[in-house]
């Protein structure tokens, strides 16, 4: 997978990108994410990228003509998408993180800044995509979470691709309990059934324990859940 940030930030991506299980990701060439700066495809001499907004009012607009450039410079790989990351999107989460992961080969991103970009950038925008109700100073960290969350799900990311599947939201509830050694710290004991070896049994409880966090502290998943047992 091609993955190609439209960023007048790349140098925000440096580290992150280089770090833990994404940095040995790149490494193998699990994807590549490549840092275009729409600043790079400005043509006045002061390389302008926003200007203030039609209409009045607060803040500046990113313009249309450098990120149009710098999306029109890349080759086209598809199935591709292109990405506006935007509070206006659809809300992110593990379903879209796992379509985006196995239907496509290349994902383009356009990260915002300040009040926005020019409303005509969504002629060549296939997808809006938020990562919550909430406003953030930039487009680079909610684009960050969808890079991260992608190549987390592209063979070759994660050792044992079982705990891709174990995890929460994949079986649409929300993660059992992890206990690692010592067996009892400050008083606090591991439950037996996980010291067993009975694994039938461990199972069992880890499946409970699902069931009872995702009831206690996300009903609207439970009720998902719920339903489509029933459809089932
Ligand atoms: C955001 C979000 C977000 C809004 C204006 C950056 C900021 C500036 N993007 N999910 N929440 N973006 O807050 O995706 O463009």
């Amino acid at each position: 997978m091609q993955i190609d940030v439209i960023t007048l930030f790349p140098s925000f991506f440096q580290t992150p990108l280089e770090c833990g299980l994404m940095g040995k990701a790149l490494n193998k060439g699990v994807a590549t994410v490549n840092l275009i700066n729409p600043r790079d495809f400005t043509t006045d001499k002061h390389h302008h990228v926003d200007d203030i907004p039609y209409g009045g009012g607060v803040g500046m607009v990113l313009k249309p003509e450098p990120i149009f450039a710098a999306v029109e410079s890349l080759p086209i790989l598809p199935p591709r998408e292109v990405i506006l990351l935007s509070p206006q999107g659809q809300t992110l989460n593990q379903n879209l993180l796992r379509e985006l992961a196995t239907n496509y080969q290349q994902l383009v991103l356009i990260c915002g800044h300040y009040e926005g970009v020019d409303e005509r950038v969504q002629h060549i925008v296939t997808r809006e995509v938020s990562i919550g109700d909430f406003v953030l100073t930039c487009g680079e960290i909610p684009a960050l979470t969808l890079i991260n969350g992608v190549i987390r799900l592209l063979p070759g990311t994660v050792g044992k691709v079982e705990s891709i599947y174990a995890d929460s939201f994949e079986d649409g509830l929300l993660d059992y309990p992890h206990y690692t050694r010592p067996p009892v710290f400050r008083g606090l004991e591991v439950p037996p059934v996980l010291r067993s070896g009975n694994h039938k049994e461990i199972a069992k409880w880890r499946y409970q324990k699902q069931l009872e966090a995702t009831e206690k502290k996300r009903p609207d998943l439970m009720a998902i859940y719920k339903q489509n047992k029933e459809t089932k």
